[in-house]
């Protein structure tokens, strides 16, 4: 029987490192493993990412996954029936939220016995969360993506602290202790999906049988008592995001460039601009495929450096750059800061890119409409 893992968190909390990890893990116990990202947009680093390590990736683009259920349950269903995968990670849209109700209950109804739906696990960075905290203990009027974090982490099943190699064990065993007496529910689990400390205990979470998450009577009482989402704050935290998501190509302008070293400079630049202008980064993360490997780097916070996840990309005459960003801002705000910060480092880095041209958008959330599923399906 095929078992789907849901995957929540906040943009930048580390879903994609974990599917990808989790992923190679499984597969080294001879588990066959297939992995679906998410986005409102097409053209995804997180993709080219996965697609980099793993043989069976899927992208469903274009709307978040209570919009794409009936494209999901498809994916699963051949997933299954042609023998791809025993065991398919979703990772869900960092802005997303109520996919408890959206997803993971008609999942479970409707394949019931036929398919595992394992704990809806919300990847929390511990970094952001505090940072969260921090601005409700000062009174700060909590933002409207604070409110989407806040829902993440109420509807999730298990809460998978991510990042705990950033934080040290006496500061992990706290936030554990906190998350699981503030959120009675869901199981806790520590890990970091970079080192691999934890991963282990995660993927037998994941894949170890829970009747008490099948049952009718568990669905219907997990939401029992539960605050309800409030949906217009849910959508006008989306609508605050300026979301781009642009591919072009980069070449030498002498004989090669460092791509990585160029691509430092473009997320370097942005994250300064973010830093100078106060707005909110989510995520922004840079990948530049070449014929040496793949660069990429991310940067998950405001005035953050960039962290390079692949560098095995210099010096090349060429690569093919996919830039996601997701920062609260006005979206042509973004495209010129974007178009100054890849001009700044082609400019440093004797390189030229072809056909940039930024074209941010708001990802208007729309009224969740309930999704029909194939009768067969
Ligand atoms: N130190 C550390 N960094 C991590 C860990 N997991 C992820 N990261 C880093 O966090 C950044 C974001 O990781 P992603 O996996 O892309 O996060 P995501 O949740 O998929 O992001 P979105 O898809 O944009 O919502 C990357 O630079 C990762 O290398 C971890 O366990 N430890
Ligand atoms: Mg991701």
């Amino acid at each position: 029987m095929i078992t789907l893992v849901p995957l929540s968190g906040f943009l930048g909390s580390g879903k994609t490192t974990t599917l990808i990890s989790a992923a190679i893990a499984m597969q080294r116990t001879g588990r066959r493993v297939a992995v679906v990202t998410n986005d409102p947009g097409a053209g995804l680093v997180d993709t080219n990412l996965a697609r980099g390590g793993l043989d069976e990736v899927a992208e469903l683009a274009g709307g978040c996954l209570c919009r794409r259920l009936p494209d999901l349950a498809a994916l699963l269903a051949d997933a299954d029936m042609a023998g791809k995968a025993d065991v398919v990670l979703v990772e869900a849209s960092g802005s997303c939220a109520d996919l408890r109700n959206t997803v993971v209950r008609p999942l479970r109804e409707r394949y019931r016995g036929r398919m595992t739906v394992a704990p809806l696990t919300a990847v929390v960075d511990p970094l952001r969360l505090a940072a969260f905290t921090r601005a409700a203990e000062r009174c700060e009027p909590e933002p409207d993506l604070g409110y989407v974090f806040g829902r993440q982490l109420v509807e999730a099943e298990l809460l998978a602290i991510n990042k705990t190699d950033l934080i040290g064990d006496e500061r992990t065993a706290k936030l554990e202790a906190r998350l699981a007496a503030d959120y009675p529910r869901a199981a806790v689990l520590p890990y970091s999906a970079t080192t691999g400390v934890g991963l282990e205990e995660l993927i037998r979470a994941w894949t170890r049988p829970n009747p008490a998450l099948e049952s009718q009577g568990a669905q219907v009482r997990a939401v029992r008592g539960e605050p309800k989402l409030d949906f217009t704050r849910y959508a006008d935290a989306e609508s605050q995001v300026a979301w781009l998501n642009e591919a072009f190509r980069v070449t030498a302008a002498e004989s090669a460039f460092d791509a990585v070293a160029w691509a430092k400079t473009v997320l370097r630049q942005l994250s300064e601009w973010s830093a100078a202008a106060g707005y909110f980064v989510g995520h922004i993360k840079l990948a530049v495929r070449t014929p040496a490997g793949l660069a990429k780097l991310s940067v998950t916070d405001t005035g953050a450096p960039p962290q390079a996840d692949r560098a095995a990309a210099r010096p090349v005459e060429y690569g093919y750059a996919t830039i996601n960003a997701r920062v609260v801002c006005p979206p042509s705000t973004l495209d010129d800061a974007v178009r100054a910060a890849i001009a700044a480092a082609d400019k440093a880095h004797r390189a030229t890119s072809h056909g940039a041209r930024p074209s941010s958008f708001r990802s208007a959330h729309r009224r969740y409409q309930p999704q029909r599923l194939a009768a067969t399906g």
